[in-house]
């Protein structure tokens, strides 16, 4: 298991010999640096089962990890559960935190296997003075620099964490898609007759308001989700895919206040709808929400296309749109980094450690967030034409 400081002390030193490097490239002409020698590795689908392995080992009271259910290649949804009395489910408001349901995006794996490490590793250790200056996190992770010192986030509390653990149900599921994560491809591997481009795109797989496609083919490209060999072809109906029913089933039966889907990239934090510019009947929690979240890891806050009529177009078939208006979740994308999976060490460690941050706080929304009411909004084709009539 890594070690939660000693990634921090490392990412320092990484940041000062990249940074080391680049000034001595014009000289020493060595550009394969930072690439080769020093390229940041990402956990493989192996390591990840191995390392829930060990803290399951570790720490059986408050951690666990369960399959949601089995992939095209064999592989399992793993599901982490972090939760005081995990074993048993309390009445306690529920955090759904995944990533990588495009398999090629490493940043929200790898982020979300990072929050677990130190999630467990913060819960059963006591308060601690981490950078040893005399005060006792003063410094937790958000962003921001609490204690004026020049240093950001460098003292995490530790009751922070126990707190969550101790009052939520926390739900991890950092690899969505563990087979295209392990053939590095967007789509699952669920092969369809006549494919030469295997796969689904999961994140268009999920229920509501499929028809739309017949409707309005044009704003919402139905010419290339329905096309097989499409990077981003959606299936031959809703929840067609194994991953897809698993994540259904999953949210079926928990209780799920707050939900975070991580992909990469574009440093974007998005909500429902994700097929419409109307304007969601919660939009001023969502957007509180998103402002906190933004306020720790700077990203810009994208809630639709600002138009005087709401508008059809975008993306059907997301899982947001679904755990929203079917179950009721204020669910949330986060587009990660600046690019699908950045190889600079530095970066991808900064990128972690801000989004422990993230959700950290999200998962502290959780009980205050109320259930919002299961959601069905109008028509489209009838939106335009009553917003006219109102406005
Ligand atoms: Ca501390
Ligand atoms: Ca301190
Ligand atoms: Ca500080
Ligand atoms: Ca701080
Ligand atoms: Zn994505």
């Amino acid at each position: 298991m890594r070690d939660f400081i000693s990634k921090i002390i490392v990412s320092i030193i990484l940041l000062f010999l990249i940074t080391g490097a680049f000034s001595s490239a014009a000289n020493t002409n060595n550009k394969s640096f930072e690439s080769s020698q020093f390229a940041y590795e990402y956990y493989t689908y192996q390591e990840m089962v191995d390392l829930f392995e060990g803290l399951q080992d570790l720490y059986p009271d408050f951690m666990s990890y369960t399959s949601l259910g089995k992939t095209y290649e064999n592989r399992d949804v793993w599901l982490v559960k972090l939760s005081d009395n995990v074993e048993v489910n309390e009445d306690e408001p529920g955090v759904l935190l995944m990533g990588s349901i495009h398999g090629d995006e490493r940043p929200p794996f790898e982020s979300l296997i990072y929050l677990i490490e130190h999630m467990t590793e913060f819960y059963v250790k006591e308060n601690t003075d981490d950078d040893e200056d005399g005060l006792m996190n003063e410094d937790p992770i958000d962003g921001i620099d609490n204690d004026d010192d020049g240093q950001i986030d460098e003292d995490p509390s530790e009751d922070r964490v126990r707190d969550i653990i101790d009052n939520t149900e926390v739900f991890i599921i950092p690899m969505v898609n563990p087979d295209g994560v392990e053939h590095n491809t967007r789509k699952n591997r669920d092969q369809k007759p006549g494919q030469t481009n295997i796969g689904v795109d999961l994140n268009r797989n999920f229920a509501y308001k499929w028809y739309l496609y017949d409707i309005f083919p044009i704003a919402y490209n139905d010419a290339r989700t329905s096309d097989l060999n499409s990077w981003n072809y959606r299936g031959e109906e809703p929840f067609s895919e194994l991953e897809t029913k698993a994540i259904k089933n999953f949210i079926e039966n928990e209780d799920i206040k707050i939900s975070l889907s991580y992909h990469s990239y574009g440093e974007v934090i998005m909500y429902p709808w994700t097929h419409t510019s109307q304007r969601v009947p919660h939009e001023k929690i969502f957007l509180s929400v998103a402002q906190g979240i933004s306020s720790i890891d700077g990203y810009y806050i994208y809630n639709g296309l600002t138009t005087i009529l709401p508008w059809p177009g975008g993306t059907i078939g997301t899982s947001e749109n679904w755990f929203y208006s079917e179950h009721g979740i204020l669910s949330f994308t986060m587009e990660l980094c600046k690019s699908k999976a950045p190889t600079n060490p530095a970066v991808v460690i900064d990128c972690c450690i801000k989004h422990v941050g993230v959700n950290l706080y999200v998962c502290e929304q959780a009980p205050t967030v109320k259930q919002v009411s299961k959601v069905v909004d109008k028509p489209i084709i009838f939106q335009t034409f009553f917003t006219f009539y109102r406005n």
